[in-house]
């Protein structure tokens, strides 16, 4: 039974290297230590950062040996400089960046070859194990849209997504009553996903697929970004001192840059890199709004007939290439339709995968929440100056996403794989 957990431990924390390697090998040294956007690090400064957690988390606190490299903890301590100073660091260059976290991760291994994982608390179970794949894994997002933001000739490549299945874009009702919400029994669940707790939802209709490009272009055709009439005060304010007039990378002709490819917007692909201040003008154009955190969540999870929460839209697997477009196996949004495996048991596609959607709720903790292993992880983030996301994008690998999984950040970023999903409440007499 846990010689079953080391192993696949083991192998998660390889694909999770796999794919540092693959996103930094990409590019050459001038590039990795280059600063493609304010917005983002320097590659380089990701890559050493994936080590350095691993090091103080795995190799130091469970492994309790000594450190590899004390000097360097405060260069890659997130908190200490903002993403726009690190260039700045005297940072670890490219070859001593990846000769660290090589060095880190051989230390790492040793220790999953010994250390107990029959605890009866989560953090003998190895749970730290689960939390670094995590953070690597979401890291390796984070520079996927580094890559993005990256200027020059195109590096990275993909197959295309599946193709769409005609007639999934409509609404269904999710009916009102309890659910369970979050999760106690996740293995890697954290801390902000936990405790599992009842929430009483009111019925609401939820579209069965994010909003295309298509329908955005008609947003921006409308006037929508000129129009005061569909703004929050601070999503006015920001449209305009941003000088905001349509999704971050188009170019306002119908065409659109992707990892270095200039090509045209897909009308039936989701549309990616809206803030949400966008996701919330475009909800209010069309008559509708976005979901709640809790409404999202009800009809990612919800089984009407059994009533029980599911892992996932589509019942307990885990998730597999069928289910929905994750782990940056295609390097966009699949048009909507294109994973029907997928669908929830009230026919709500594509909730996981795809883009991140935008929640009409602030990041703050369940009731009984508790931080571990560390306040920095979630709790400093609580309140109302961030919004939460939900349900992966094509850039998220599955064991970073969940049907419980919370992303949180500020209402303006753009450059994050995010897009929409509508909602609205039951008009007076609609639900009987
Ligand atoms: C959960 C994606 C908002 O990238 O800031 C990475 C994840 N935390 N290192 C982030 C994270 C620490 C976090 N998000
Ligand atoms: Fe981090």
């Amino acid at each position: 039974m846990t010689t079953d957990l080391r192993a696949r431990t083991a192998v998660e924390l390889l694909r999770a290297r796999r794919r540092s390697i693959a996103l930094t090998d990409a590019v050459d040294d001038g590039d990795l230590v280059r600063q493609h956007s304010p917005l983002m690090s320097p590659l380089v400064w990701d890559l050493a950062h994936i080590g350095n957690q691993e090091e103080l988390w795995l190799v130091r606190d469970v492994g309790g040996r000594d450190p590899v490299r004390v000097d360097i903890d405060r260069f890659y301590d997130a908190f200490k400089h903002p993403r726009a100073d690190r260039p700045s660091l005297p940072l670890l260059g490219p070859r001593e960046a990846r000769s660290y976290v090589g060095t880190v991760r051989d230390k790492v291994l040793d220790i999953l070859d010994t250390v107990p994982l029959e605890g009866r608390r989560l953090v003998e179970q190895g749970f730290a194990f689960g939390m670094i794949v995590q953070h690597e894994q979401q890291h390796c997002e984070t520079m996927l849209a580094t890559h993005q933001l990256r200027a020059g000739e195109a590096v990275l490549t993909a197959p295309s997504p599946p193709s769409a299945q005609a007639g999934v874009y409509g609404e269904v009702l999710v009916p009102g009553g309890p659910f369970t919400m979050g999760t106690s029994t996740e293995r890697w669940a954290l801390d902000n996903e936990r405790p599992a707790h009842t929430v009483d939802v009111p019925a609401f209709f939820i579209e069965t697929a994010p909003v295309t490009n298509a329908r955005f272009a008609e947003f921006i055709d409308d006037g929508g970004y000129l129009d005061r009439r569909w703004w929050s005060e601070p999503g006015w304010r920001h449209r305009v001192e941003a000088g905001l007039e349509g999704p971050m990378h188009w170019h306002g002709d119908g065409t659109r840059t992707h990892f270095g490819h200039r090509a045209p917007v897909e009308p039936d692909a989701p549309v990616v890199h809206v803030g949400y201040h966008e996701a919330d003008a475009f909800a209010r154009w069309s008559r509708k709004r976005l979901p709640t955190e809790a409404e999202w969540e009800k009809a990612a999870r919800f089984d009407p007939v059994s009533g029980r929460s599911r892992r996932y839209p589509w019942g307990d697997a885990d998730p597999g290439e069928a289910h929905a477009n994750l782990g940056q196996r295609h390097l966009r949004p699949a048009p909507v339709g294109a994973y029907p495996d997928g669908a929830s048991p009230l026919g709500v596609h594509q909730l996981i995968g795809d883009v991140w959607e935008w929640t009409a709720t602030d990041f703050a903790g369940y009731p009984g929440f508790v931080a571990f292993p560390y306040r920095e992880y979630s709790e400093v983030f609580f309140g109302p100056t961030y919004k939460v996301l939900r349900g992966g994008s094509f850039g998220t690998d599955a064991s970073a996403c969940r049907g419980t999984f919370r992303n949180w950040d500020l209402p303006i970023r753009r450059q994050i794989f995010s897009g929409i999903r509508l909602a609205r409440d039951p008009r007076p007499g609609e639900v009987g």
